[in-house]
């Protein structure tokens, strides 16, 4: 039996050896609406923030500063784009670190340049240091608001937290790897969870916090402005690594169905226990492990933990679409359109970049006369010189 084909397939962040190291795609890819297409065989990574250890999550904040969390180190930091200045703002004092545990989700306070809240998702110790307890928490002013409590394990924490514009806190959680707690409503574990930013449970939700379940690892969560839906990525089993649309009270199957129609290899997946399926599947061969994602330009992009690459998925004629669109060396953590919308940023386990893609130019120039580049006013001359020339060739002979 492969060993590999154990393998969960949100792996350890220690997984670097088993990372492709690979060049830039050659393709363009077309952008939602009016936008012009993206040339990204021309995309280049700009190096922002380097010499990090982990940053799984990180946030751009409105003064135009860098927010990251270094996952097992326990640290939240800001990085000072215009100084370059580095400063600790909050330390875990006590996380369980290593394999899928740390500091492993943060997200900024909707009016946090008002207020300076933050909110994180960290493994704390246990006694039996194989597990940990998962806690969610909203920081004002150095002191902790226990929000929520999840149970830890090793693997499959989640721990992404993502704030829509209207103030909804929603926050993914693993499955310890135990599985069928995840159908469980009265569980946290293998849940979409939908809360106010203070910890209260929303109208609508299955149970208490519990906004969708049936997840089995879900480490990206993005907002699309344009229908206001909720995505997620998750972590199936190998080569069912999934993209979902997240809907209210939906379960989304596991641990009987992971990915579209399949358990295992050959087992249809029931279809008559209301399960909703993904909108995408990989891999036939491999394990993605999806990480961060976002939308940008309207359209859904997600980054692969153990590829080290950015995926670009889009509607073509109806059918989803997928495409690997950038790679990197090493690992690929997170995930954020900038908030002017020019570039993608991504982290790496080693720091922070910022990606830009130019647009492929599109030729608007009715067809007039030649427009010679560099040589300003060069072409009126030409055009002058030809309209002359065809005045001398009309006019009759004497
Ligand atoms: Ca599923």
């Amino acid at each position: 039996m492969n060993p590999l084909a154990s393998l969960p397939a949100m792996c350890a962040f220690q997984l670097l050896a088993l990372i492709v190291g690979a060049s830039v795609w050659s393709g363009t890819a077309l952008a939602g609406g009016d936008a012009p297409p993206l040339d990204w065989s021309q995309a280049r990574a700009v190096p922002i923030v380097t010499g990090l250890e982990g940053p799984a999550n990180f946030a751009l904040a409105p003064d135009g500063s860098i927010w990251y969390a270094e996952v097992y180190r326990g640290n939240l930091s800001s990085f000072d784009s215009v100084t370059g200045l580095r400063t600790v703002r909050h330390h875990v004092n006590s996380v369980a670190s290593g394999d899928e545990r740390g500091l492993v989700g943060f997200a900024l306070d909707p009016a946090f340049e008002a207020n300076g809240v933050f909110f994180l998702y960290y493994t704390e110790p246990t006694l039996n240091a194989s597990a940990g307890l998962n806690k969610l928490v909203r920081i004002e002013d150095g002191r902790e608001t226990v929000l929520a409590l999840i149970p830890g394990a090793e693997e499959h924490n989640g721990g992404r937290i993502l704030i829509t514009p209207d103030g909804t806190m929603f926050v993914s959680t693993g499955e310890n790897q135990l599985r069928w707690p995840a159908q469980d409503p009265k569980s946290l574990l293998g849940k979409v969870l939908r809360m106010t930013l203070t910890g209260e449970p929303v109208a609508g939700n299955l149970e208490g916090l519990v906004f969708s379940k049936g997840h089995r690892n879900v480490y990206g969560l993005a907002y699309d402005p344009g229908t206001k839906e909720l995505w997620a990525t998750e972590n199936s089993g190998w080569r069912r690594d999934e993209v979902n649309i997240i809907r209210e009270r939906g379960n989304y199957g596991y641990p009987e169905c992971e990915g579209l129609g399949l358990n295992g290899v050959s087992t249809p997946c029931p279809t008559d226990k209301g399960y909703t399926e993904p909108i995408m599947t990989f891999y036939e061969n491999g394990s993605a492990a999806p990480t961060g994602a976002t939308f940008w330009r309207g359209e859904f992009y997600w980054a692969s933990l153990r590829e080290g690459s950015i995926h670009h998925l889009w509607q073509d004629a109806g059918a989803w679409k997928d495409e690997i669109v950038y790679k990197t060396e090493g690992m690929l953590l997170d995930l954020h359109e900038a908030p002017d919308g020019a570039s993608l940023y991504f982290s790496t386990w080693e720091g922070i970049s910022r990606l830009d893609v130019p647009s492929i130019e599109r030729d608007h120039t009715p067809q007039a006369a030649p427009r010679l580049a560099g040589v300003p006013g060069l072409s009126i001359l030409v055009t002058l010189a030809a309209l002359v020339l065809a005045f001398v060739r009309v006019r009759p002979r004497a």
